[in-house]
């Protein structure tokens, strides 16, 4: 800890990076670290800075509009880079350019971590954001209003509204606090979950009429096509919680979406209700993540991929 104050002392320049398609997690913990360091530090460039877009759901924490998206940022030569949420360093995709071989803190929560900074926070706790809260404390910040909201928003994304298994007393006691700073849970919530756009509910209209039962395996997936996402007028972000609907079903204990992208490559995405190991098995495919949630981008067709995830369940 004493580390990471020193170096981000005496760092001048700081990039703040996260993931590719960033979730709540990423975008909270990042924001409320590129919130709490401009506080403590006005004299120092910090940018945070995403490969894509943040998502409309997302967009409402204050502050968010200070993220910089990579299309609209000139090359400089930073200090130091921390990176939040990202399991290994091409998860920030085009960021990884504009970082280069400078000097790393890697905070993550993901078990698949190989601990690629040059300090590493890696825990596996419910998320990046929870991680987020006691290093703010430890780095002697203060927790506002906004960077409150953001952490919370990390906590709610990755554990479902308080519904996975990476929940601990330890993360109530965190979201505990934040409520105790002037966080609106119910505000939060709605304003995230409730939100869905037309395009997403047909999509999720779509995955429900058309998903296939592996009875033996007790595994529901569905796959997506290029073609067909378009031909509903949708966008891959309008297929965000189709992999956790498919669990849903009563006989299910593994999901698995398959979506297919523009150049053809199979995105997957992996959920695990009780004993089975999904990371195991994202990374057959090159992925990973955790037990209960895990991901892939692979070559191979569908076909391969269900063969495959079907022989190792
Ligand atoms: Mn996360």
């Amino acid at each position: 800890m004493k580390d990471i104050k020193e170096k981000i002392q005496e760092s001048n320049s700081i990039i703040i990076a996260g993931h590719v398609n960033p979730d709540g997690d990423t975008v909270g913990a990042g924001l409320a670290l590129l919130l709490g360091l401009e506080k403590k530090y006005p004299n120092k460039k910090i940018e945070f800075v995403l490969q894509d877009e943040v998502p409309k759901n997302i967009s409402f924490l204050k502050g968010s509009n200070k993220i910089k998206n990579i299309k609209d940022i000139e090359k400089i030569d930073y200090d130091l880079a921390i990176f939040v949420d990202s399991a290994t360093i091409e998860r920030v995709g085009d960021v990884q350019k504009l970082i280069g071989d400078i000097f790393k803190i890697n905070i993550d929560h993901h078990i698949s971590n190989p601990k690629y900074g040059n300090i590493n926070i890696v825990r596996d706790i419910s998320s990046t954001s929870e991680i987020m809260y006691s290093l703010l404390k430890d780095l002697e910040i203060e927790i506002s209003l906004e960077m409150g909201e953001a952490i919370y928003l990390g906590l709610v994304n990755d554990t479902g509204n308080f519904a996975h298994s990476n929940v601990t007393d330890k993360t109530f006691l965190v979201a505990s606090q934040l409520m105790a700073l002037g966080v609106n849970n119910n505000k939060i919530v709605n304003d995230f979950f409730k939100t869905k756009s037309y395009e997403r509910m047909k999509v999720l209209g779509k995955a429900l009429s058309e998903m296939v039962f592996v009875k033996e395996k007790k595994l529901m997936y569905f796959y997506l096509p290029y073609n067909e996402l378009k031909g509903l007028n949708a966008t891959k972000d309008d297929t965000e919680g189709v992999v956790e609907e498919l669990i849903n079903y009563s006989g299910s204990e593994v999901s698995l979406f398959l979506r297919e992208e523009e150049n053809g490559k199979i995105k997957g995405s992996l959920r695990s209700k009780h004993g089975a190991d999904v990371n195991k098995i994202a990374n057959i495919f090159g992925g990973g993540g955790h037990i209960k949630a895990a991901g892939f981008t692979t070559e191979l067709s569908t076909e391969e991929i269900i063969k495959i995830v079907v022989e190792n369940l």
